[in-house]
């Protein structure tokens, strides 16, 4: 329907302006505010890494870094080998400086690019520690959108001291291309006449929700780009993919009807952590899930969030996900308490080779005032599913391209937060 044809006060996807904000390379980012040095130089930030040692995944790597193919999810020893230590090769520009996840830092910094986009936003989605949805329809209109877009970046780079991309589109799937489109430090508007044009020549795997085995599946049959799929059969698609094929049709398309909502409060709280392969070292394990017991315990006294329920999550070869969970009587806010159940609750896995291990807790409940927000919280992921970036927000499919390289990551400590599912 042409635009001005629409009854007054029905709102269509056209009336909307959505804009996405990615921090660039951003541990790497947090890293420079902090290290003057670092800047313009290769960073490497890693994961489970500690100084002068190969252990750890890459976290991420700076744009300088990723020049020389050091990418996410890497092993430390495989970055080490394309891009040496600057502290042992300190005249040698062919180098990166390796630095340790500091997650607690990173949040802070995260915590003050959000008050800004706070300011800026109608409605503010977060999805990750360095990714947000602003419904900014009533900030700004189409004709500014790129001054607009501009000055959220000016903001946050002159107050907080970071790197941002951001995209500016009529819907959130849109608005998240947009961002990614011309990283780092990337500003792409794409008003609502042009998104059938902007994402047309994008390969079908940029698409939400299409991931590498049905960008595959597409290829094979002589679908690849965005515009190819706009233009498929939707019958063949249906009969192909059920309804996921009208959906990917639809976006395709550029159509996403979803709105920019707050988040409400998880239902659970948990984390988990890959080991590199299956280890059968129960004591590494126990290790392990001590860590995240804390973790997981801090985050919920950080939120203020009491809890019933402890559980843990075993993933053991091939990917069998094994969950095990106690309810207390009441609910509690006792960290030791998180990490003797999780501890007790691990015991029947002793002997067994163990991929991946987490721990949750449930059933949270948090000050009065915020009960209504727990009972209409309602969130599509599968966070029991072992699909680690499947609860971090519904943006991400199970097939996206990062669900590979999460699974491949060596020790990632990662946030399936909120998850939802109160099972
Ligand atoms: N991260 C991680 N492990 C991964 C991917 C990411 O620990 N496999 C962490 C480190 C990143 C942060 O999450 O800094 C944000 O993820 P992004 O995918 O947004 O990556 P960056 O912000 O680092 O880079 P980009 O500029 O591509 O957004
Ligand atoms: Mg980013």
């Amino acid at each position: 329907m042409p635009r001005g044809e629409t009854l007054p006060g029905a709102p269509t996807a056209e009336d909307r302006i959505v804009l996405h904000v990615d921090m660039d390379s951003f541990y790497a980012s947090c890293e420079r505010l902090r290290e003057q040095k670092l800047r313009g130089e290769p960073v490497v930030v890693g994961m489970g890494y500690e100084a002068g040692e190969q252990s750890g995944a890459v976290a991420t790597a700076s744009y300088e870094a990723r020049e020389y193919g050091v990418e996410s999810a890497m092993g430390i020893e495989t970055a080490l080998e394309r891009l040496p230590r600057r502290a042992e090769h300190p005249d040698d520009p062919d180098t990166a400086y390796y630095r340790p996840v500091d997650m607690e830092f990173y949040q802070d910094v995260s915590a003050d690019v959000r008050e800004i986009l706070g300011e800026l936003a109608d409605t503010l989605r977060e999805v990750s520690i360095d990714e947000a949805y602003l419904d900014v329809t009533e900030r700004t209109a189409w004709e500014v959108a790129e001054g607009f877009g501009r000055h959220v970046k000016q903001r946050i780079d002159r107050e907080v001291g970071v790197p941002a991309s951001v995209g500016v589109a009529p819907n959130m799937s849109t608005a998240k291309i947009a961002s990614d489109h011309d990283k780092p430090d990337g500003l792409v508007v794409v008003p609502p006449e042009d998104v059938e044009d902007f994402l047309a020549p994008l390969p079908v795997a940029d698409i939400h929700g299409i991931g590498p085995v049905t960008a595959d599946a597409l290829t094979d049959m002589g679908i690849e780009t965005a515009g190819d799929l706009a233009e498929a059969d939707p019958t063949t698609l249906r009969s192909k993919f059920g309804e996921r094929g009208d959906e990917f049709h639809r976006r395709a398309r550029g159509e996403d009807p979803r709105e920019v909502e707050p988040r409400g409060k998880p239902k659970s709280l948990s984390r988990e952590s890959a080991f590199d392969g299956a280890v059968e070292d129960f004591e590494a394990v126990v290790e392990r899930a001590r860590n995240l017991a804390g973790a997981v315990a801090e985050r919920a006294r950080r939120r203020e969030a009491l809890y019933r329920t402890i559980g843990v999550k075993v993933v053991t070869p091939p990917f069998d996900v094994n969950t095990r969970a106690k309810t207390l009587p009441g609910p509690v806010d006792e960290p030791e308490l998180v990490e003797s159940i999780a501890l007790d609750l691990l015991e029947e896995f002793d002997g067994e080779p163990i991929r991946k291990v987490g721990v949750r807790v449930a059933n949270l409940s948090f000050s009065e005032r915020d009960q209504t927000d727990l009972d209409s919280w309602e969130y599509g992921g599968t966070g029991d599913s072992g699909d680690v970036e499947s609860a971090e927000d519904g943006d991400r499919s199970e097939e996206s391209p990062r669900v590979e390289r999460y699974t491949n990551d060596q020790a990632r400590l990662f946030e399936y937060e909120p998850d939802g599912s109160d099972k």
